[in-house]
């Protein structure tokens, strides 16, 4: 069993590890925190970029000599592999620390290793604290690595009764100020943020994000499969952060002569995009983690693809009775077809409940 004090140095170095989020693509997030032999934390770090210092090598930088007999708390297991970067279970070895505690194993084959590595030279490690609050912290990598595509969280903004507009097509603003920042944390989280041509024809969205100190800026996506949605000048070309439009593969070339980055792809039997062949193009730009914001259709083909992981639900205290569902026809048709989900965390947003919810694997 770990005492609390270990349990609080991983909880730290899970949090350390979520400041890399959206900017360590295509590597996964890492923090880790080195103790003395007393139990003082001597050094934290956390990955913060592909190709730059391992987490590990941050902690061991700030905690010098004092990381001798000491024990590093890593959400990962330390590599084993030169890379763009050397291996960090042998710096851990010539840096002396007496034990190292992990949370996650490595599924990916060229980096693992590293606990083996690390009780060669006599380490004392130990596996899994806190495994469940680090996989899920480090979810779009973990994913990417199992399924060869993407982590997708679907986020959507409801009235109570789950409507996204009104019956005229109306929609702002459903909810409130403080969930729409929160959407900007959300996108600066996420490696590509992605909306259909619906929203775009409707709302011309610059899906940028706003207001979050250093935040990366995510790829924007939009499917506009008929080439019909992004003209000239809208506001998701501009240049404040990189854009690339999916169309069908069929549609003519001047449709989309205005747009620098085009992927043409296949259609599914529905006529829309095929949508394991969007995530796969997405994964070979080295996209981990989507933000898939709308609207209806998207989302719906999505979910009939088995493609979303995880929900995220603004609800506002807000009725309407009549206008579009947030979710379209996801190819289910009786109840005991329905996706059942796993609620993991329900908040209060300004005015709004913010319901989070992830799709069990299967
Ligand atoms: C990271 N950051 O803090 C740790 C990682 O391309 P490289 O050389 O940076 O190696 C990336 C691999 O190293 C990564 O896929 C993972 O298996 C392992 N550990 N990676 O980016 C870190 N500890
Ligand atoms: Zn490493």
């Amino acid at each position: 069993m770990a005492t609390a004090a270990e349990a609080d140095a991983m909880r730290r170095a899970i949090t350390l590890a979520a400041r890399g989020l959206g900017s360590t693509s295509p590597n996964p997030v890492v923090g880790c925190v080195i103790t003395d032999a007393s139990g003082h934390v001597v050094g934290e770090g956390f990955h913060q970029r592909a190709g730059g210092p391992h987490a590990e090598i941050h902690a061991l930088r700030a905690a010098g000599v004092l990381a001798r007999g000491g024990t590093a708390y890593v959400t990962l297991e330390p590599c084993n592999h030169t890379g763009r970067t050397g291996p960090c279970a042998q710096a851990l070895v010539e840096a002396g620390v007496a034990r190292v505690v992990y949370a996650v194993a490595d599924p990916n084959g060229e980096a693992a290793g590293g606990a083996d590595t690390l009780r060669a030279a006599g380490i004392e490690v130990e596996q899994g604290l806190l495994a469940e609050e680090a996989a899920a912290g480090n979810a779009g990598w973990l994913t990417s690595v199992r399924l060869g595509r993407p982590h997708v969280t679907w986020k959507y903004a409801a009235t109570l009764d789950g409507r996204v507009a009104a019956a005229d097509g109306t929609s702002r603003w459903i909810s409130s100020p403080e969930s729409r920042a929160d959407v900007h944390r959300l996108r600066a989280e996420a490696d590509a943020v992605v909306v259909g041509s619906g929203t775009a024809r409707a709302d011309d969205p610059h899906l940028a994000v706003r207001g979050v100190a250093g935040a990366t800026q995510p790829l924007r996506v939009v499917i506009d499969t008929e080439a019909v949605a992004v003209k000239p000048g809208a506001r998701v070309l501009d240049d404040a952060a990189p854009t690339a439009v999916a169309v069908a593969e069929d549609v003519l070339p001047d449709a989309t002569a205005h747009i620098a980055d085009v992927w043409r792809l296949p259609r599914a039997s529905g006529g829309g995009l095929d949508v394991a062949a969007l995530l796969a193009t997405l994964h070979t730009r080295g996209v981990r983690s989507v933000l898939l914001e709308g609207g209806p259709t998207l989302a719906g083909a999505f979910v009939a693809a088995g493609a979303v992981d995880r929900v995220i639900g603004y609800l506002a205290p807000v009725l309407l009775g009549a206008g579009p569902a947030a979710l379209a026809d996801a190819g289910i048709t009786t109840i005991t077809d329905a996706l059942r989900l796993d609620v993991t965390e329900t908040v209060r947003i300004g005015t709004d409940l913010r319901v989070t919810a992830t799709v069990p694997k299967g």
